[in-house]
């Protein structure tokens, strides 16, 4: 495997990352995840964009463009030759000794990233997942995509613990999102998410979702809605880079609908699906053509 640190590509031999790393002392860092569908990024662009957004939300000057991080990602998934997986990035504010405050401008923030590989969630994606409802405790910058994990990780265990796949964040009464993911309900054909604020992470896949409801003219709600409204959805579904559009069957153990995926997700699963093949082959095209103009 190969890994990327600051400029360069390492064997894991010749990784080297401090103990005074800011990103392990405190979290202090952003990341992304970006889905590789046959060798192609899928939706990397926005995913940089995102990153360059959350390093700007904590104050942090990460000196590289958009163009350079694609670049990254796209150098580290082949020389790994990934096919099907995902590309973890993230930069932190790099090294100096544990004061909270900032350190001065001499310290550079650590770009680090690597490979997995993953096969898309195919059972699950059929079959369907349960959630359970957590009390969402937080920060208040749930837009940022911080290496500070703690609530969700939590969230989740307690999920996994109750024998379901997936937590659902309510706070306030407010269903907010999932540990990892953007959480959707169908209710009378109408398309209802969370608001894109502070309290969730406005999810890439939670993007491609709204602009296939419009493709298919299903309208949209993006307004906040209670656990009591979720349970009495017709559909329920998470999104993520990872989990796509997954089905939920249950929450707290109650079946949402008949307790199987609803029709309108599936009609978005599909769209979604029909969608990879036309990218991996035009991100195949541009490879070409940049091979072709280096040649
Ligand atoms: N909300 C939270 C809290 C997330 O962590 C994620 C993604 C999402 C929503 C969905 O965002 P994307 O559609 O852009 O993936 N979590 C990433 C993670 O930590 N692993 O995989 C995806």
């Amino acid at each position: 495997m190969i890994y990327f640190k600051d400029g360069e590509y390492l064997q894991e031999e010749q990784m080297n990352l401090s103990m005074n790393d800011r990103g392990y002392v405190f979290g202090d860092g952003v990341y992304e995840v970006i889905k590789v569908y046959d060798g192609v990024l899928y939706t990397a662009e926005e995913h940089m964009e995102r990153l360059l957004e959350s390093a700007a939300k904590i104050r942090l000057a990460l000196p590289y463009t958009m163009e350079q991080l694609v670049g990254i990602a796209e150098r580290l998934l082949q020389e790994n030759e990934l096919s099907v997986g995902h590309i973890y990035l993230q930069v932190t504010r790099g090294v100096a000794p544990r004061v909270h405050q900032f350190p001065d401008h001499s310290v550079s923030p650590v770009l680090t990233g690597y490979t997995v590989e993953n096969p898309r969630p195919l059972e699950q994606l059929d079959k369907g997942a349960a959630m359970k409802s957590v009390e969402d405790m937080r920060w208040l910058r749930c837009d940022i995509k911080s290496l500070n994990l703690l609530g969700n990780v939590l969230a989740k265990q307690e999920a996994v613990e109750q024998g379901c796949q997936e937590a659902l964040f309510v706070r306030d009464g407010i269903v907010r999102e999932g540990s990892a993911s953007n959480v959707f309900g169908i209710k009378d054909g109408i398309l209802h998410t969370h608001p894109a604020n502070n309290f969730i992470l406005n999810g890439i896949t939670r993007r491609v979702v709204l602009q296939l409801a419009s493709d298919l003219s299903i309208p949209v709600q993006e307004k906040e809605f209670t656990l009591a409204e979720a349970l009495a959805m017709d559909e329920f579904f998470f999104t993520s880079t990872n989990a796509e559009i997954t089905p939920v069957v249950t929450i707290d153990r109650q079946p949402i609908g008949e307790g199987i995926p609803g029709p309108l997700t599936r009609q978005l699963q599909k769209l979604f699906d029909e969608q990879i093949p036309a990218l991996v082959a035009a991100g195949h095209a541009s490879e070409r053509d940049s091979n072709g103009s280096t040649s």
